[in-house]
């Protein structure tokens, strides 16, 4: 792992002891000193993966003060720091309803239950896996006895889809969304309760938090529940903001698959949270979608209609997978915008909480326009779960350079990244453990010497010898060849995602077509090609395919890394010789130079295959070249005649990605193990650092390298080898 990474994961280890209360995390040193609910699920998911202990104790530690209805209370105050927060039990007065927990302090309403996914991760990042059962086994009922009370208490005309009540329960406090139902109370100073702000005596900047006229109106919501003794039908009855939230929804919706599969590991039946997840998701599809918005809303059902507020939350079914592939086209058009930050877009970080380009965006002030790094974890995933993984790292290379660069904050400016809020905040240091765990660990020990043992007596698998001939004239192949590797591109590759559907194109008979002509390389002679850039083309989409070809009959799983020296030993007759993926990239296109991890040259001094060396080298092949890996660069297709365009954009989108990272607050730049590898193609360091410089947009990371380019300090990124699928 990354220097850089070790570093940080331990300061956010830190962050999140020293926010442990001795049961529980609170999510801030000082302006939240109490245990929140959706908090806690974060902060589970990164404890998951290095303190299962701690993280259960945090989830059973909320659940212990859930109500008996089944709601589980937005706060559970710790008695020991009563006072320093705004609204504290005193003023909730829970022990108004029968249903509030005996013996708990709480507050009177709910948050997005994120709880299941939580429960999931605990058990899926355990080493042992058999200790956490008995875990699963007290917290499932209690997980469903939630979820039954939303569906129960929420969603009266039983359509899946709950109400929130209180700006508070979503969790994106003053979002604009919520703007119009909350303006719609009017408040009568004399007749509203005392109270007094205390989240503004933490040093927090006022501007950045909500406004006076937004706390009035929660605290009228909190009279309004305390007279209702937190009965539900009465407040349903009086309550001026009842809103179905495509946020609120879209976590349960979620939640509701990691329950069904927690059911299914304790031999529970997981038929009542399919049933719901299958409801919820039609009912966000149906209701919640607005057409010519083109983005998901939230429902008032006050006023009976949309609201059409363009916010994060708009995005947030792909979390759930609830959006038709349409909707998600189009949610990934208006995500990908300069609207919530463009790719490449350079002066901006992903993803805003609300549209930069409408009145009233205001990057420093909370829910209604800086980043926050929830959102950004849910939604990376929402993106990956669609196949948009491009757009899906852009949001993740926020999510890790953010805190990295600007400190563990609650929330960050959205165009120049500076830390707002609290300070070290518990969900920012857990969701990047997570992040860093998920992705950038270094390499899990897949038996690398057993691997390497087995490499030794591999043999090699030619894959186009013997089959049918194609029936074709021997000038023509190429063409027809590079024709068939583009029809493949059109059906089975994303070039936009960078994925390929392996298991459609085994099966398909353009595959088969492709493997007929493969088989006519047999007697290709390659140096009919004429050209520079006929053979770059050439030989970078053969390499492309015959990673693709290997891939799919070899019937690679998870990573081309099952298969011992994938590289070297797969293989295509071609002419009267041999070529691996391996002689092609570093014999013919990096000019017979010496890979890294190999002793000798690929073509030696007698080779005749050397006649095929293309020099001058073009390092930008680096980023045109699959490896059928998630690290390497998206596949495309290169055709003669625009490969020098095609290659300048692969150049620039790879350097755009969060393949590369310049952490001017660190002094540093974290750059993909390519660069490393291959530094030599690019001309040495001082290359390298040209070559990224010629390439990045963003003013300030250019800047801090033009800088420091003489002496800038640089680390490797770990190297993704799992499969671009
Ligand atoms: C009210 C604790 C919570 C988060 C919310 C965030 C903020 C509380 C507040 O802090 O809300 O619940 O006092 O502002 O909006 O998402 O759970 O971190």
């Amino acid at each position: 792992m990354s220097r850089i990474f070790a570093d940080y994961l331990e300061k956010a280890r830190g962050i999140l002891d020293n926010n442990w209360t001795g049961s529980s995390t609170k999510p801030a040193p000082s302006l939240y000193p109490h245990q929140w609910n959706w908090d806690t699920g974060f902060i589970a998911i990164g404890r998951s993966h290095y303190d299962t202990t701690r993280a259960i104790q945090e989830i059973e530690t909320l659940f212990e003060a859930q109500w008996l209805n089944g709601m589980l209370p937005q706060i559970v105050f710790n008695p020991k720091e009563l006072g320093h927060y705004f609204p504290e039990p005193d003023f909730w007065q829970t022990e108004r309803s029968p249903h509030s927990p005996a013996g708990k302090l709480t507050s009177g309403i709910t948050m997005p239950p994120i709880h299941a996914i939580a429960v999931e991760k605990i058990y899926q990042n355990t080493r042992q896996p058999r200790s956490v059962r008995p875990f699963l086994e007290r917290i499932y009922p209690k997980l469903l006895e939630l979820h039954s009370y939303l569906y129960r208490e929420r969603d009266i005309p039983e359509e899946g889809l709950i109400y929130i009540r209180h700006p508070w329960e979503s969790g994106i406090d003053n979002s604009p969304t919520w703007d119009v139902a909350l303006k719609r109370i009017a408040i009568d100073k004399t007749s509203l309760p005392a109270y007094t702000r205390k989240d503004l005596e933490h040093g927090v900047d006022p501007r950045m938090r909500p406004s006076d006229d937004d706390y009035d109106r929660y605290v009228y919501l909190v009279d309004l529940f305390r007279q209702c003794t937190y009965d539900e039908f009465r407040i349903r009855e009086s309550c001026p903001f009842l809103i179905q939230d495509p946020l609120f929804n879209s976590i349960l919706c979620r939640a509701n698959e990691s329950l069904a599969r927690i059911a299914e590991i304790i031999g529970e039946s997981p038929e009542v949270p399919h049933s719901w997840t299958k409801k919820t998701a039609e009912a966000i599809r149906k209701k919640l979608w607005h057409e010519d918005h083109g983005m998901f809303d939230a429902y008032d059902l006050v006023s009976d209609q949309l609201i059409e507020v363009d916010t994060s939350a708009g995005f947030m079914p792909l979390y759930a997978g609830a959006t038709t592939r349409e909707q998600a086209k189009r949610l990934y058009d208006r995500l990908n915008s300069a609207s919530f930050c463009a790719l490449h877009q350079g002066n901006c970080f992903t993803i805003p909480n609300y549209d930069t380009q409408k009145e009233g965006f205001d990057r420093s002030n909370y829910w209604r326009g800086p980043v926050w790094i929830n959102i950004n974890w849910m939604l990376a995933q929402g993106l990956r779960r669609y196949g948009y993984t491009v757009k899906a790292d852009s949001l993740q290379k926020d999510l890790l350079q953010l805190p990295i660069r600007f400190g563990f904050h609650e929330y960050f400016d959205s165009f120049d990244g500076i830390g707002y809020g609290s300070k070290d905040f518990g969900w920012t240091a857990a969701l990047f453990i997570d992040l860093v765990n998920e992705f950038y660990e270094s390499e899990k020990s897949e038996g690398s010497v057993t691997r390497k043992i087995k490499g030794l007596f591999a043999g090699e698998t030619i894959l186009n010898d013997g089959g049918e001939m194609p029936e074709i004239d021997p000038d023509k192949l190429a063409g027809e060849l590079m024709h068939t590797i583009r029809v493949l591109r059109d059906k089975f590759y994303d070039t936009n995602r960078g994925l390929v559907d392996y298991d459609r194109l085994r099966d398909s008979s353009e595959f088969q077509h492709y493997r007929i002509l493969a088989n006519g390389l047999r007697e290709f002679k390659p140096s009919c090609l004429m050209g520079r850039k006929a053979k770059l083309a050439f030989w970078t989409n053969l390499y492309n395919t015959i990673v693709v070809d290997a891939i799919v009959t070899l019937r690679v799983k998870q990573s081309v890394r099952e298969v011992p020296e994938f590289f070297r030993k797969v293989k295509y007759a071609i002419g009267s010789h041999l070529f691996s993926a391996d002689d092609i990239e570093h014999g013919i296109l990096r000019g017979n130079v010496r890979p890294w991890f190999y002793p000798m040259r690929p073509f030696g001094p007698r080779d005749q295959r050397r006649a095929l060396i293309l020099t001058p080298v073009d390092p930008r092949i680096h980023f045109a070249l699959v490896c059928g890996s998630r690290s390497c660069a998206p596949i495309g297709y290169y055709d003669v005649e625009h490969i020098y365009e095609q290659l300048e954009e692969a150049a620039k989108s790879f350097v755009n990605s969060s393949e590369v990272l310049v952490l001017p607050e660190e002094g540093k730049m974290l750059i993909s193990e390519i660069f490393r590898w291959y530094e030599k193609d690019f001309g040495g360091k001082g290359g390298v650092i040209d070559f990224i410089f010629d390439y990045l947009v963003g003013e300030n990371a250019r800047h801090f390298i033009r800088e420091n380019s003489l002496n800038l300090p640089i680390e490797y990124l770990h190297y993704d080898w799992n499969l671009n699928r």
